[in-house]
């Protein structure tokens, strides 16, 4: 069974096996949490989206690499819709979150923490975000055992909270 916990705070401080990184098509890096993984983690993570990425990866679809300096040991990096674009099947955000678990299990991930896809520079709304994530977590099987919802703003954190608790009751 997983447990999923909300907490406040920067994903790239996590000690987690695999944090989640919010991408875009090209994997070349960007801005938002996409650039402070990049910048927190090294030159590696680049090198190796590079090396296992050369066409980058399409949205609704996850992979994995290294996480270079970070305390995590992989990052999985998911492409959001781009909601600012006009994306707007929530579908593929929802893919998003099942992909990275997918790819959690199949390097044996136990411990994984999201941020909230497409939540920022691509401007999803931010309750419906909220919402696909958490629900998308609830009924994907997986094998991982802990799931960590990191918010980067105790304003998105305080709306993340409840949401995590109605479906994960905390013990
Ligand atoms: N830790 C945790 N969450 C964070 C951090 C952090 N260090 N930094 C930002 N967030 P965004 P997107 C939150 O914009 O909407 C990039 O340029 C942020 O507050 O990072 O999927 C990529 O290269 C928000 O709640 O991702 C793409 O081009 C959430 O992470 C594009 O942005 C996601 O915001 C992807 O946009």
């Amino acid at each position: 069974m997983v447990t999923v916990t909300a907490v406040r705070g920067d994903i790239t401080r996590q000690r987690v096996d695999a944090i989640v990184n919010a991408a875009n098509n090209a994997m070349r890096g960007g801005g938002g949490v996409d650039g402070a993984i990049h910048r927190a983690g090294g030159r590696a993570i680049l090198d190796d989206c590079i090396a296992r990425f050369p066409d980058g990866l399409r949205t609704g679809d996850a992979g994995w690499t290294t996480a270079g300096d970070l305390p995590a040991t992989w990052v999985i990096h998911t492409v959001g819709p781009n909601y600012a674009a006009g994306e707007r099947d929530r579908g593929l955000l929802e893919s998003c979150y099942r992909r990275a678990l997918e790819v959690a299990d199949q390097i044996g991930a136990r411990s994984v923490s999201f941020p909230l896809i497409s939540a920022g520079v691509y401007a999803w709304p931010l309750n419906d975000a909220i919402d696909a994530a958490v629900t998308t977590i609830a009924k994907t099987p997986t094998r991982v055992e802990e799931v960590v919802v990191v918010s980067f703003s105790e304003d998105t954190h305080r709306r993340v909270q409840p949401q995590v608790h109605r479906l994960f009751p905390p013990a």
